[in-house]
Formats: C-alpha cells, sequence, structure tokens
C-alpha cells in the first residue's frame, strides 16, 4: 500500500539535504527493499521546509518504523542536524491521510 508522511527540514538546508540524499548509503537503501518499502520519494515545500514523503510499503513497516536497526540509527544521526528530530535522533514524522487516488 502506498503510504505518506511529513517530516521537517532546517531553514537552507535543501541543498544539502539532497546532496546528502543523492549519495544515499547503500546499506539503506538495500535495507529499505528488503523490508518492503520501494517508490520512495521525498518531495519538499519551501515555503514551509515540510518534507512530504511518499513510499509503496508493501510489510508491516515503512522506512519511518525500522528506527530499531543500526544502519537506520546511524543515518538518522547522520542526517539530525538538518532536520528536526526527536530525542532520539529519529525524524519527527506525522504520518498523513490519503483522501484521494486516482489509477
Ligand atoms: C530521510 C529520513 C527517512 C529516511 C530517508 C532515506 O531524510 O531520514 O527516515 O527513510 O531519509
Amino acid at each position: 500500500m502506498k503510504i505518506a508522511f511529513k517530516m521537517h527540514l532546517k531553514p537552507g538546508c535543501k541543498d544539502e539535504y539532497r546532496k546528502r540524499h543523492d549519495a544515499l548509503w547503500p546499506e539503506l537503501h538495500q535495507l529499505l527493499k528488503d523490508n518492503g518499502v520501494s517508490d520512495y520519494t521525498i518531495f519538499l515545500d519551501e515555503e514551509t521546509n515540510i518534507l512530504f514523503g511518499v513510499q509503496q510499503q508493501s510489510g508491516s513497516q515503512s522506512s519511518q518504523d525500522l528506527g530499531t536497526l543500526p544502519v537506520v540509527q546511524r543515518w538518522w544521526a547522520f542526517m539530525a542536524d538538518i532536520m528536526e528530530t526527536n530525542p532520539d535522533n529519529s525524524p519527527v514524522t506525522v504520518p498523513l491521510t490519503e483522501v484521494f487516488h486516482m489509477e
């Protein structure tokens, strides 16, 4: 199923955010796929610095539910300086509600 969520980028960090994601760690990419996450895109609302993640989830977990895995914990710590995070470095994540879908 397709799921979406929002996160928050710190102001002025768009280029750095994109740069880091262009160089997404291969082990994180593989781990996301292994856990059923695919077709994953993140958009930025430059007006509000809100990040909108959308992804296909074939299992019971989204990318945001994988925080027990060390690679994800390392990635979240790596990204924490440019994102709004919880005390455990996980990005503050708000699930979004699907209100329309068209094939
Ligand atoms: C995001 C955030 C998400 C992660 C993606 C790859 O900035 O850290 O949790 O799934 O990167």
